[in-house]
Order: structure tokens, then C-alpha cells, then sequence
């Protein structure tokens, strides 16, 4: 550890010191024959913090419709493990918020973070089915309480920084580069002197990847790693890039797939209100968590307007072919584009134009190319998955838009589409048999490193890559990035 800051921590006579309550329930945590009543016992003991249980137990946390009169009750319901962590929760914010009052850094801004992440590092267990989740909940809190320790030994040199309201990374750099060491590392020590269990610790090294996996960390780490981009990207919600990093580590170090993670951030949403005010935080306000609802139904909503098909009242299909028409897929693009933008998911994207169509309408008759046109599309619409919108675009133009598809997998639907397209003989008049080509062009957004700026440069790209396509011979796919084709 910096030799500076730990000499400042060693006489630092001002440092947080644990409540008597919370030394006692870290003692019968560390022992294995802790039974309930010796839990209920200590927290009866402490009048806020029995009556903080109670409400606890009917919380939506634990969906409990039992009216709970006694901590013993409480105690019994939140088993030993969680009645532990709740009562550590508890005391450790309250005992904290009282003492380190006269500090510098914006204490709500402090606890407003905790409380995300907390709630964020539990909903996350819960949707990964992790069985110690009210472990989490506590790893959540008490992650950044390496700052209140820093407020305390370097109150105005640390103020400045922390008040900057940067986001959890920026605010480590910021810190190593003016003492030389972090938070992180200065939570993990405090959290080993008070003999807190390990895993719990670490968690205050969540953020670091290095520390995560010499430390052989587990899931939990990884979860209460993502909890806290979890509560940059609420806290700063506008900024786009915070979300879209966000949903990468979701994935990257949980394996959550877009689906799931946007349901984690609405149950974090539903619940907040309710945690927020059991912690005596207001937390965000009720227009905040209006709106971040709105953004993380907004993919499941448009899911189910497909569905129901009532986006804004458009005919959302094409009269001929029965695919879906130039409107719908302006409307789906756009909102399929800013979601994919803001969460960071991958977007691809395709533009098919059948090859020599007009000497399929020269040979065979008009009505025998639409014929071919509708055949084409059930084709395409028979390997789609529901959330794909294939639409046409103009005469034998489709797009083809791929939401949450990478480009690597893109390929691989598009080689097949392409290999179906030229392999049905279509049919007209019941025994003609007609067969076509079809040239491709893709690009994907947010997938390796590409990012459009909209909707315009990005259906550009792809018109482009299909030009490509044609003059390399037809018959094929043109990616874009992948050739000579950016200008
Ligand atoms: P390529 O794309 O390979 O360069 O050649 P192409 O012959 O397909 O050229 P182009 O895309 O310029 O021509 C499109 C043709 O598609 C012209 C038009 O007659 C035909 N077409 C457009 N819409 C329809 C339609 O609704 N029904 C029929 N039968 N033909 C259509
Ligand atoms: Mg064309
Ligand atoms: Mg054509």
C-alpha cells in the first residue's frame, strides 16, 4: 500500500469504527453454530435496527405476504445467512452516515451509489440463480466504502476528486494518480480489519480485472462488478457510451444476454423506491425511475408491438409479398439502431437485391416475377427468428434487420438465406420452376468496434457493400469494413 496513505491510516484517529452491534454479528457470522435466536437476540437489541428488520421482511426483496410482528419472526423467514447480512447492512449504513458527517465528499451521492448496487448486485445473483444473494447485497454496499475511509484521511484533496461525479473507473484513475492507490485496495484493507468474511472483502476489488482473477474471485465478484456499472449507467443515464459499457460487462464477465439484463434493470427499477426508503436514501426520483423504466421496457415493448401490430398505427406490410414495408422498417430501424446504441448490443443489418430481375420479368412475364418475389420472401421469413424484420425496401430490395445479431453469426443466416434463395426452384403457374440469385451486402453496429453515427451512415454502408457485391460477380455477400468498399 502507498506508503503515505498508510501511514495516514495508521494515525488516523477519525476513522469509521464498527457499531457494537455490527463486531457482535460479524462474531456469530464467523461461527459456524450460530442458530437464529442469538441473531434475533443482538438485533432486538437495537430498536432502529429490529424495527428496520421488520420492514425488511416485507419487502419486495423478499416477497414475504406474512405480516412479521416479531424479530425472531423476521429473523426465522430472512434465514440466518441473510438475517446476518441484512443486520450488517443496516448498521454499517447507519452507523457510517452518522460518523462521517463532518467529511467532505456528497454523502447522498455516496449512498445513492451503494444502494444501486447493492439492490443491482442482488437482482443480478438472483437472475444468474446464485444462492447467496443477501451476501451480495451487503458485497454491494460496502464495495466503494474505501471512499468514506480516503474522505476521512485526505478529506480535501479526496473531495475534490470524488465530487467531480466521475464514473467508477475514472474515479479509481483519479485516485491512483493523486494518492497513488485506490479506494478499492483501501476497502479491501478495512474490510479484512474488521475481520468481515473474505469474499466480502474482495468485493471491494470487484472493478479491478486483475485483482478479480489473482484472486481467484467467483461469480459473486463478477456480479458485484457489474452491480456497479449497473449504478454508473443509472446514475448517468443519459450518457449512452456508460450504458452501452454497462451491458458489454453484463455479458462479458456473466454471460447476460441483452433479454436478460434488460430484465434485471427493470426489477433493480421496480424495487429501488422501496429499498431507497428502508435505507433513508432518496435514491433517484420518481420521474429518474420513470424514465429509466421507459428505457429498459423500451426493447420488450417494441418486442410486443411487433407482435400485436400496433406501432403507431402503420400498415406495417407489403401488399404483394406480405413483408413487412419501407415505413415499419424506417421505425424499427431507427428504434432498433438507439437501443443497440445505448446498451451497446449488436446490430446487423442486410440489403438483399435479386440478381438480373428484370430478365426474370423479360422471359417469364411480370406476374411470374412477382410470383418469384413472394416466394422469395416466405423463404427468407421461414429461417427468421421473430424479432427480425425482413422488409422490402423497394421493388426486389429487401432489408434484412438482425437485432442483437453480431456480425459473425449474421453471416452464417445470411450464407444459408443466400444458398435457399438460389436453391427453391420458385414456381409460377404451378409448374414453372424459376430460380434467382441474390447479392448482399452487411454491416453490423457495435460489434467489433464498429460503431455508425445513424441510421443514414449505416443503411450507406450497407447499400454500399451491396454495390460491392454486385460488381464482384452477384450471387454473394459484401461485409462492411471487410473489403475495399469505405469510401
Ligand atoms: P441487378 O440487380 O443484378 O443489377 O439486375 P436487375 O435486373 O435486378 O436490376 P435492377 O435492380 O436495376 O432492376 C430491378 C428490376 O426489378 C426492374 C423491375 O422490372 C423489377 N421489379 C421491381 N419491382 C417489381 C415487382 O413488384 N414485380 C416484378 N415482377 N418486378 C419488379
Ligand atoms: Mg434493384
Ligand atoms: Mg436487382
Amino acid at each position: 500500500m502507498n506508503e503515505n496513505i498508510a501511514d495516514r491510516l495508521r494515525y488516523c484517529t477519525t476513522l469509521p469504527s464498527l457499531p457494537a452491534v455490527a463486531i457482535r454479528i460479524i462474531d456469530l457470522a464467523n461461527n459456524p453454530d450460530t442458530n437464529m435466536a442469538q441473531i434475533a437476540d443482538q438485533v432486538a437489541l437495537d430498536p432502529a435496527l429490529a424495527a428496520k428488520f421488520l420492514r425488511v421482511a416485507v419487502s419486495p426483496l423478499f416477497r414475504s405476504r406474512r405480516a412479521t410482528t416479531s424479530v425472531r419472526q423476521a429473523v426465522s423467514l430472512l434465514g440466518t445467512h441473510g438475517a446476518i447480512m441484512i443486520a450488517l447492512s443496516f448498521s454499517l449504513t447507519q452507523s457510517f452516515r452518522n460518523q462521517v458527517k463532518g467529511a467532505n465528499v456528497d454523502s447522498l451521492s455516496f449512498w445513492r451509489r451503494a444502494i444501486l448496487s447493492a439492490l443491482s448486485a442482488r437482482v443480478l445473483g438472483e437472475k444468474l440463480g446464485l444462492k447467496r444473494v443477501d451476501e451480495l447485497f451487503l458485497a454491494g454496499l460496502l464495495q466503494d466504502i474505501g471512499i468514506l475511509v480516503m474522505d476521512v484521511v485526505a478529506p480535501d484533496e479526496y473531495a475534490e476528486i470524488f465530487n467531480q461525479e466521475l464514473d467508477g473507473d475514472a474515479l479509481l484513475s483519479a485516485e491512483r494518480e493523486k494518492f497513488g492507490i485506490g479506494h478499492d485496495e483501501i476497502g479491501h484493507w478495512l474490510l479484512q480489519k474488521w475481520k468481515l468474511p473474505k469474499y466480502l472483502a474482495l468485493s471491494c476489488l470487484a472493478r479491478n480485472d486483475q485483482a478479480r482473477q489473482a484472486e481467484d474471485a467467483t461469480n459473486m465478484t463478477s456480479c458485484v462488478a457489474v452491480s456497479s456499472y449497473i449504478a454508473d449507467s443509472l446514475l448517468r443515464h443519459e450518457d449512452a457510451d456508460v450504458a452501452a459499457n454497462t451491458a458489454r460487462k453484463a455479458q462479458e464477465l456473466l454471460g447476460l444476454e441483452q433479454n436478460d439484463f434488460s430484465n434485471v434493470l427493470e426489477k433493480v427499477m421496480a424495487i429501488l423506491p422501496e429499498i431507497a426508503d428502508l435505507f433513508d436514501v432518496p435514491v433517484l426520483s420518481t420521474s429518474d425511475i420513470a424514465s429509466l423504466m421507459v428505457e429498459a421496457n423500451d426493447l420488450q415493448l417494441l418486442r410486443n408491438l411487433n407482435k400485436s401490430g400496433e406501432l403507431e398505427g402503420y400498415s406495417q406490410r407489403d401488399a404483394l409479398t406480405g413483408a413487412h414495408n419501407r415505413g415499419y422498417h424506417d421505425t424499427v430501424f431507427q428504434r432498433e439502431f438507439d437501443l443497440a446504441t445505448r446498451h451497446g448490443w449488436p446490430l446487423s443489418v442486410a440489403m438483399l437485391d435479386l440478381d438480373h430481375f428484370k430478365a426474370v420479368n423479360d422471359t417469364f412475364g411480370h406476374p411470374a416475377g412477382d410470383a418469384v418475389l413472394i416466394s422469395v420472401v416466405r423463404t427468407v421469413q421461414s429461417q427468421l427468428r421473430p424479432d427480425d424484420i425482413f422488409a422490402r425496401y423497394g421493388g426486389e430490395e429487401f432489408v434484412l434487420i438482425l437485432p442483437g445479431m453480431p456480425l459473425d453469426s449474421a453471416v452464417r443466416l445470411l450464407l444459408r438465406l443466400k444458398e435457399s434463395i438460389a436453391s427453391v426452384p420458385h414456381l409460377y403457374q404451378g409448374s414453372r420452376q424459376i430460380t434467382v440469385t441474390t447479392s448482399i451486402g452487411l454491416a453490423a453496429h457495435m460489434d467489433q468496434g464498429v460503431q455508425f453515427s445513424s441510421t443514414e451512415e449505416m443503411i450507406h454502408a450497407v447499400d454500399k457493400s451491396l454495390y460491392a457485391a454486385k460488381k464482384a460477380g452477384r450471387n454473394q455477400i459484401e461485409i462492411w469494413g471487410a473489403v475495399s468498399n469505405q469510401k
